[in-house]
């Protein structure tokens, strides 16, 4: 078989420090294109002679296709074996378990998370470290470099690989190992939660959905629930993944995912429901007539980890993204244990559960997650929130009522103004960042602004710092807003907007947090002047 040295195509817009590439689909098709970014992989990891490599996607358009073609890449530059899930597929999560249960030498993980897919839609590509978590800003940056002057990629001669079943096969001198993609996951759920309490809870009648939004949590979601719990066939809404994802934006939030929580909302409502992303790695956690804030699920979860085998012995510590709510920190307090706070990426939590330092991590992105891989992981938080209401025995709506009387409640709400011009978003951030030092003891309606800063992270693990991480505002009244730019589109700016405010548990804790939040709300669009310069009045989507 003829190995070819074909020319690349230069790979425009990869960012130095993103953990991947996330472009329109139609990009990556271009010839030489994604072949730029798998070869400026291997040549940055030091070469894949002798390795073993993970690969899989989330079945979004152009999965296989790209898989076929890192296959041959792989056999070309000389790796041993790669490991691949049936039918290319594989969640983010379970591609990081499989990277670190097979101790293979990273992995590469297609996906553009929850963008919608399809021709027109976005396709994604990142290679995950052997320790199964994003690769670190060291090796994101020399990827960069490298694709920066690869010039040429190196690929067999060959025909595509069957991956329709379990097995081996040879490519070149390589070994292709096709497996099944749920089990190794599966057995890590098994191990850290009560199945045999949750069996219980569905046998007494509780009821539950969990929307797959036509992604590739559906197999998973079907395996553990339905066939392993016992949860009625019918439970998993949406299990089969299309490559299109069945037209839809599988971003589980309380828009995208508004169907479930209209369906939740209503009178009859089931007692649970969850929804994940396109690859698995975030989730939405709803109970009758209840949404839980993904800052309030990390707290809950924190506060009851020992109902679940897993974390019997207790946390080690808590750590959440900057712009996520302080409710997780109030827990870690409570149970002695350190909080820490890092930059917007999962990244981050990796060196410290490398040391032992946390055990449990989340974002207001709607991820959450533990030490048992290296990703956050949808289906885990599902199945934590299931052991705890199997052992509880409360609604998701007392489960939560109780925390808030118990640690005060941050009433917490993201604003998203989307697609917007992204020189205006950028001069606005520039503009916040010019004015922090005015800020300061400046009014806004019945609030004041105590402090003001651009968050800076010093890691405490490896000591490298990452700044200009999100503009923060303290007010004195406690409140606090965040702003910065999404890293995760593909088109045009998406603004976020973070707002939170805390009520101690003598307070109200039953207010609607937008009307619990107006001042703050108010107060943000004025000191960024939102509305002239985005020239939008009001957000697309409020988690
Ligand atoms: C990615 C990262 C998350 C991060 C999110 C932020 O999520 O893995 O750790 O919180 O981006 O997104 P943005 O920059 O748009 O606010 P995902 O699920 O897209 O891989």
């Amino acid at each position: 078989m003829n190995v070819r040295r074909v020319p690349t195509t230069p790979i425009e817009g990869q960012k130095p420090g993103t953990s991947g590439l996330r472009k329109k689909t139609a990009v990556f098709m271009e010839p030489g294109y994604l072949e730029n970014f798998v070869q400026s992989v291997f040549d940055a990891v030091g070469g894949l002679d002798g390795k073993t490599l993970t690969v899989g996607g989330d079945g979004r358009y152009f999965n296989e296709r790209a898989i076929q073609t890192i296959l041959r890449m792989a056999a070309a530059n000389g790796a041993a074996r790669v490991l691949v899930g049936r039918d290319g597929l594989l969640s983010t999560p379970a591609a990081s378990a499989v990277i670190r249960a097979r101790k293979t030498d990273g992995g590469l993980i297609l996906s553009a998370s929850h963008n919608p897919a399809g021709e027109d839609g976005d396709f994604g590509i990142k290679y995950n470290i052997p320790s199964g978590g994003p690769a670190p800003e060291s090796v994101t940056d020399a990827i960069y470099r490298r694709s920066l002057e690869v010039g040429e990629y190196r690929i067999l001669d060959a025909g595509d690989v069957d991956l329709s079943a379990a097995g081996t096969r040879t490519l070149g001198g390589t070994c292709v190992e096709v497996f099944d993609p749920v089990a190794i996951h599966a057995g890590i759920m098994r191990r850290l939660f009560d199945f045999d309490a949750i069996r219980a809870l569905f046998a007494s009648g509780f009821t539950m959905r969990f929307d797959a939004m036509h992604a590739v949590t559906g197999p998973y979601a079907k395996a553990v629930l339905e066939d392993e719990l016992g949860a009625p066939p019918g439970t998993v809404l949406n299990g089969e993944p299309r490559p299109d994802f069945g037209g839809g934006h599988p971003d589980p939030n309380p828009v995208h995912a508004g169907a479930l929580v209209d369906l939740m909302m209503r009178p009859g409502a089931p007692d649970f429901a969850a929804a994940s992303d396109g690859d698995g790695d975030r989730n939405m956690i709803l109970g009758r007539g209840t949404y839980v804030t993904p800052s309030d699920s990390l707290a809950v979860l924190a506060a009851n980890a020992t109902l679940a085998p897993g974390y019997a012995g207790g946390l080690s510590g808590i750590a959440r993204s900057m712009p996520t709510s302080r409710a997780a920190d109030r827990v870690a307090a409570r149970l002695g244990i350190p909080a820490f706070e890092t930059p917007t990426g999962w990244k981050f939590f990796g060196t410290l559960l490398d040391a032992g330092l946390a055990t449990l991590c989340g974002e207001e992105s709607a991820g959450t997650g533990s030490g048992h891989v290296r990703e956050k992981d949808g289906l885990w938080a599902v199945l934590f929130w299931l052991n705890i209401l199997a052992r509880r025995r409360e609604s998701v709506h007392e489960i939560l009522a109780a925390h808030w009387a118990g640690h005060g409640r941050d009433y917490y709400s993201r604003h998203d103004y989307e697609g917007v011009d992204r020189a205006a978003a950028e001069a606005l951030l520039a503009d916040l960042r010019g004015r922090l030092a005015e800020l300061p003891g400046r009014r806004h309606g019945p609030l004041s602004v105590a402090a003001a800063d651009d968050f800076s992270y010093r890691d405490p693990v490896d000591g490298s710092i990452a700044r200009g991480q999100g503009v923060r505002i303290f007010f004195e009244e406690n409140p606090r807003a965040v702003f910065r730019l999404s890293g995760t589109g593909t088109a045009g700016a998406t603004l976020r907007v973070y707002l939170e405010r805390f009520e101690d548990a003598s307070g109200a804790l039953g207010l609607d947090p937008q009307e619990a939040l107006a001042p703050v709300i108010a107060a943000a669009a004025e000191i960024a002047g939102i509305h002239v310069r985005l020239g939008r009045t009001a957000p697309d989507v409020r988690t």
